[in-house]
């Protein structure tokens, strides 16, 4: 961690107390994820002082739960998972993206400005999570960034559908994959090495909602996360929405390239035990995100009156499908109660939950908040399969509340 500059200053709690004057509610034991990290610097890139800085080469930067409360995740909160250097100096106006592959009709390059004048341009909100969201939990532990629960978000994405592109490109009658590839540069610095190309199935290429986009939040992207042209892809890890989108390849085989295989962005197709070893064959991509929400309001630690009921809410989501319903409970899972659930803005965008909850008596409580989708299936309450590198814990967020 911080192996080059160091942000964080390392502090114990108590320091912590006495250097801000903060009240450090009962901050030695809060459950996992819920703990308060030492004092950092202000963060660069304008990112929000208050998200946790896991990495800065490459720079790997998550939010804390209540900093996702806003329906509409603002640039300064929504995460970054680099695993390459930023491109220097991308420009929108010389940009271009290139399309070709094997299952392409004709090669074909589009600058961002030729995109907007020729293909009708889109607005979604759209969940983008990494895959490895929670991967602190897993023990045996995994390798790779310590993602607690804010590796998440939702903005409001604009440019044209892949779709409209892909058919202008033309697809031939084999092509069952899309590729990507992007502009950022290899930790090694050498530029025969790419740092990612993931790609999904032509079925979730040719969605609606799967975008080539050059807005966030009707600003330009931030560079952190693409500027100025990225993928976007709901509901699916994030790993296949590639940023400094450069040249996308269609495929007549699953694509192939860098971190599609081995442990990348791939469970056991059948669980195992954990720290079991995994044969490469019995390794299965990603796709669809399982069910999943946080916590957004309070903060963790929130100290209330006894006799006072109180507000709770925060944002469930699903991958491809809709949250059908969440329920909150505070005394650890006995008893569950039903939450208010909005309907998504659009398909693959997060849905806000609310409830009000009223506590018996004083003393220490946590929420907990479950989601169920669509289908029927719900959240976990503790870490579900273990995988070699720690994909897609979705157990329940919880927070800690003390009543007196
Ligand atoms: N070119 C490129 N695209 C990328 C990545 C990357 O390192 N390089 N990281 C991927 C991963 S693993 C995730 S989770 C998302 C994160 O998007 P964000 O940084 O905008 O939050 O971008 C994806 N696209
Ligand atoms: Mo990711």
């Amino acid at each position: 961690m911080n192996k080059r500059r160091g942000f964080i200053k390392r502090a114990g709690m108590a320091s912590i107390a006495a250097i801000s004057g903060l009240d450090v509610v009962f901050a030695d034991n809060l459950p996992e994820g819920m703990s308060i990290v030492g004092l950092q610097d202000d963060l660069p890139w304008g990112k929000d002082s208050e998200m946790t800085l896991l990495n800065d080469l490459p720079w790997n930067i998550e939010a804390k739960a209540h900093l996702l409360d806003d329906a509409v995740t603002p640039a300064d909160k929504f995460f970054v998972r680099n695993n390459g250097l930023v491109p220097e100096n991308p420009d929108a106006a010389t940009w271009s993206l290139r399309i070709e592959g094997e299952s392409a009709e004709n090669v074909k390059t589009y600058t961002i400005k030729e995109l907007r004048e020729k293909f009708n341009t889109y607005s979604y909100n759209l969940v983008i999570e990494c895959g490895g969201n929670g991967r602190s939990e897993f023990n045996p532990p995994a390798k790779g960034n310590q993602w607690t629960i804010g590796a998440v978000a939702c903005a409001k994405w604009t440019g044209v559908r892949l779709k409209d592109v892909l058919n202008d490109v033309g697809l031939k009658n084999d092509a069952v994959y899309i590729g990507y590839y992007g502009a950022d540069i290899h930790l090694s610095k050498d530029p025969s090495k790419i740092v990612i190309s993931r790609g999904v199935p032509i079925s979730k290429a040719l969605e609606d909602e799967t975008l080539i986009a050059w807005e966030m939040n009707d600003q330009q992207i931030p560079i952190l996360n693409g500027y100025p042209l990225r993928l976007v892809m709901g509901g699916w890890p994030g790993s296949v929405s590639g940023k400094w989108l450069n040249r996308i390849i269609i495929r007549n085989k699953v694509h192939d390239g860098e971190k599609m295989g081995g442990d990348s962005y791939r469970m056991p197709c059948d669980a195992v035990a954990p720290g079991a070893k995994v044969a490469d064959e019995d390794m299965c991509i990603i796709e669809s995100m399982p069910v999943k929400s946080l916590i957004t309001s309070p903060k963790s630690g929130a100290m209330i009156d006894r006799g006072k009921s109180l507000k709770v809410s925060g944002h469930a989501w699903a991958g491809d499908y809709k949250v059908s319903e969440v329920h909150v409970s505070i005394n650890f899972g006995s008893t569950w109660q039903n939450c208010s659930l909005d309907r998504p803005v659009n398909r693959l965008a997060w849905q806000r939950w609310t409830t009000q909850v009223s506590f018996p008596k004083t003393g220490y409580y946590e929420v907990w908040a479950r989601a169920a989708d669509e289908q029927g299936n719900a959240q976990p309450m503790v870490v579900p399969g273990w995988n070699p590198k720690g994909y897609l814990n979705n157990a329940c967020h919880r927070i800690a509340v003390q009543v007196s």
